[in-house]
């Protein structure tokens, strides 16, 4: 029921319309937004005028949304694969006792580790998809996790782990107060932003350098933002190599702040001595970058008051991931801009997940390691790249049953056409989903999922990422189309099917010791089962802005937020200062040498240049595509939309090719053609191609937009998966060019 709701007109000639504040959950920022609502269907979505912080603002995607509400081609009842190879519509309770049945079966047979799961991108935008999913990996034991993680941040989160011991402790940079932002491998004016949640992030932006401040963007291609700001062109693949000269220049010019060292840090002499081999004259070649430039770009860096170091998805799908992460806070650092107003600066959670995995140990790095490569589990999940061949490998502990939530990683891992291939040998394949997409399209069950408009949610995570730290509580806007259930429904009622008890309260597993911890606090809630709601609640109160039921005054709970509903803004900034509380190492210092770290510094070397695949390829987002999943929206496909591989005319002179060519690009894993789109935006070298295209799945007008799906030219061999954190190398990956003729 949305109580929340404000009811604008009602029963206007039978007809009744009801206009409900809610947030958009498509991307990081949350933009608010207003539901038009007529009869329990949603006509229409628009910006909301009155949320805090997006005033107003919203993208062409959050508007269109719509159209996915209500899109015919939607999964809208259960599906089961007959024996014929159709999908055909069952009920509820066949498709979960049948999903029940197969699963004890295997389970008896080969053990829950023969059970896995994938759970993709929108999942981070449902606190009860990803509470559920945790729950239950954790009270079953769930080994074979992935998520889309690999394929996007966790190198960020290992970083972490490595300087802080604390891996989801994760710095933004302080927009509103940076006189210098130095940002590497992001594109937030079409991305919106990422690992910050930050409404209309272009005035944020441009407010730096309206006060008189720098935006330096380092990336292969001329971006948007680029345009907007101070453009370094740096090659693919080469921001190891760029921060570590420019910690080298620090360091040898005497520049580094060395009382924020002191203060700070331990480690230092290490860096110091493992960074000196790269000078900007030694690293020229492989970052395409003229030494004197970087040499005035770390000076510039140092005396700036103050400055922020951010670096998103461009550097964490290379093969050095996880090391220029690290580098990324090891110089905001050296230039005494960690936890300081205007560098990069430590958000305070909603739920305080940091601190309680700490004291509970559930959300950690390399607790375990994969059966196929041996890689360190991040968080509790591993490489999405490896999850094909845990699927073909033989052997005890072999993946059997893979369930995909939120997810089309036959989209969006790497080597798309293996996974395809392997996902006929499982057992079971289930998976719940909006849409048939490209990866569900042969599974034996799909199982409707709502919409973010029709759960209730908050944005849990996000409140740290936040510049201007924010929450917002939304109730569900519509009631659910069709039989589609709540993500955590089905993960329930699929656990309660073999005997898993997703928060059992008890003893025995962390989150059963926590919630015991709580009822016991708390007597009201020891009669009540626990639901999505009540555990956010609980958390949101005992949380670091919580009311802690009552004890502190002006702090918050679902029912004062259900009292907010176009969302509040918790405090003017984020606090500084804050360092020796994060860092979770003795003596509460964060460390600039791990063994790990040293190790590739140490061994760091190019990818060797091979003539027979002379260029490189990197992604590209585009506004009006989201991943894999919107293109099937009418108002977003307009103008005849296709797939274009963005080349420079040097490079495709070189290969005979014209703008508005088809053109073919050859890794040594695999082929595409797309067409070619010449521009001076790329250096000369790099071409960039967009994922999420080349659709076969129940979206028809997805399916018929063509393209082609890049990840094919991507590799999965274990010696390819970034050995630190798992992450798939999806940029920089050597590739040929030829015109199709
Ligand atoms: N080459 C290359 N590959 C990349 C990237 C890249 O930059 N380059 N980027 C990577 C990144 S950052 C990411 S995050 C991944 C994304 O990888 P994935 O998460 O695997 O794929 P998406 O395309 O986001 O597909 C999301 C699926 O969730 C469904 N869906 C949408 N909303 C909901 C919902 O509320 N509930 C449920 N149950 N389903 C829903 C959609 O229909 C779709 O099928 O792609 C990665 N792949
Ligand atoms: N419109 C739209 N918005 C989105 C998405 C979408 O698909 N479409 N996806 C959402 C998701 S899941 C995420 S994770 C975020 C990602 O958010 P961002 O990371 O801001 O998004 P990208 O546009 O992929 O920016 C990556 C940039 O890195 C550059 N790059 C590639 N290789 C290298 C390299 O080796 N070094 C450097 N320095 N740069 C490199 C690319 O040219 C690109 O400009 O965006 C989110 N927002
Ligand atoms: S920027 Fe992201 S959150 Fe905002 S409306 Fe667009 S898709 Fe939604
Ligand atoms: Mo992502």
């Amino acid at each position: 029921m949305c109580c929340s709701s404000l009811w604008i007109r009602c029963c206007l000639e039978g007809v009744s319309t009801r206009e409900v504040p809610t947030y958009c959950r498509i991307c990081e920022p949350l933009c608010g937004l207003i539901a038009t609502v007529e009869d329990g269907k949603l006509v229409r979505l628009r910006a909301d005028k009155d949320h805090p912080l997006s005033r107003g603002n919203a993208c062409p995607k959050g508007i269109a949304f719509t159209e996915i509400q209500n899109d015919p081609d939607r999964v809208l009842y259960p599906l089961r694969r007959t024996a014929s190879g159709e999908l055909q519509r069952v009920s509820w309770d066949t498709a979960l006792d049948e999903i029940g049945e197969r699963l004890r079966g295997l389970i008896a047979e080969h053990g829950i580790e023969s059970l896995g799961w994938y759970f993709g991108n929108p999942s981070s935008f449902s606190y009860s998809h990803t509470l559920w999913m945790v729950g239950f990996q954790l009270a079953a034991g769930l080994k074979h996790v992935y998520s889309a993680g690999s394929q996007d941040i966790n190198n960020r989160f290992v970083a972490s782990d490595l300087l802080y011991g604390s891996a989801t402790s994760v710095p933004v940079p302080d927009l509103d107060r940076t006189d210098f932002l130095l940002m590497l491998g992001a594109n937030p004016l079409v991305s919106h932003g990422s690992a910050m949640s930050v409404p209309r992030v272009r005035d944020k932006l441009t407010g730096i350098t309206k006060r008189g401040g720098r935006v330096v963007v380092v990336d292969p291609r001329n971006t948007e933002t680029a345009k907007l700001f101070e453009h370094v062109g740096i090659r693919p693949d080469g921001d190891a190599w760029l921060l570590a000269a420019l910690l080298q220049v620090l360091f040898e010019e005497d520049l580094q702040d060395a009382q924020a060292l002191r203060r700070q840090a331990s480690g230092v002499r290490e860096l110091r001595s493992a960074v000196a081999r790269f000078t900007p004259e030694v690293t020229a070649e492989i970052t395409g970058l003229d030494p004197d430039l970087v040499r005035t770009l770390a000076r510039d860096l140092a005396r700036a008051d103050s400055a922020a170091v951010y670096g998103r998805t461009g550097t964490c799908l290379g093969r050095h991931a996880t090391l220029v992460a690290f580098l990324v806070d090891a110089l905001a650092l050296v230039t005494g801009n960690l936890d300081k107003p205007g560098g990069s600066v430590f958000g305070k959670e909603l739920v305080a997940v940091s601190e309680l995995s700490a004291r509970l140990g559930f959300a950690g790095y390399a607790r375990n390691h994969s059966r196929v490569g041996g890689f360190p589990d991040v968080l509790g999940t591993f490489p999405a790249a490896i999850m094909a061949k845990e699927i073909t490998t033989p052997g005890p502990g072999r993946l059997r049953a893979l369930f995909t939530s939120a997810g089309n990683p036959v989209s969006s891992v790497p080597n798309g056409r293996e996974l395809a291939a392997a996902l006929p040998e499982l057992d079971l394949f289930v998976s719940i989903d909006l849409y048939v997409n490209d990866t569900n399209r042969i599974a034996d069950y799909i199982l409707p999922a709502t919409t973010f408009l029709e759960r209730d949610d908050i944005p849990l995570p996000f409140a740290a990422l936040s510049p201007t730290p924010y929450t917002q509580y939304t109730e569900r806007v519509v009631e659910p189309y069709g039989e589609a259930r709540e993500e955590w429904q089905i993960i329930d009622a699929i656990a309660t099917r073999i005997g898993v008890q997703p928060f059992a309260v008890g003893p025995a597993r962390p989150v059963g010791r926590l919630l015991s911890t709580l009822r016991r606090r708390v007597p009201a809630l020891a009669s009540a089962r626990p639901t999505p709601t009540l555990l956010a609640d609980l958390a949101l109160r005992t949380g670091p802005y919580g009311d802690r039921f009552g004890l502190r005054r002006n702090g918050i709970s679902l029912s004062k937020l259900r009292r907010h509903p176009h969302g509040i803004v918790l405090s003017e900034a984020i606090a500084t200062g804050v360092l020796r509380n994060v860092v979770r190492h003795k003596g509460n210092r964060v460390n600039l040498a791990p063994d790990e770290i040293i190790t590739e510094l140490r061994t760091l070397t190019a990818r060797p240049a091979d003539p027979t695949y002379p260029l490189r390829v990197i992604g590209l987002r585009e506004l009006k595509s989201h991943n894999s999943w919107m293109h099937n929206v009418e108002p977003l496909m307009r103008g005849n939309r296709e797939h274009a591989a963005r080349i420079n005319p040097k490079d495709a002179a070189v290969a005979g090719i014209s703008d508005g060519d088809r053109c073919r690009v050859t890794s040594t894993h695999g082929s595409i053609e797309v067409t070619a789109r010449l521009t001076d935006d790329l250096i000369a070298g790099t071409i960039a191609v967009p994922h999420g295209w080349g659709h076969q799945g129940g979206w028809q007008r997805a399916n018929a937009a063509g393209g082609a799906n890049v990840n094919d030219l991507m590799s999965t061999d274990l010696a390819d998966v970034e050995r630190l954190a798992g992450m798939s190398n999806l940029n920089g990956i050597p590739v040929r060019l030829d015109p199709v003729r």
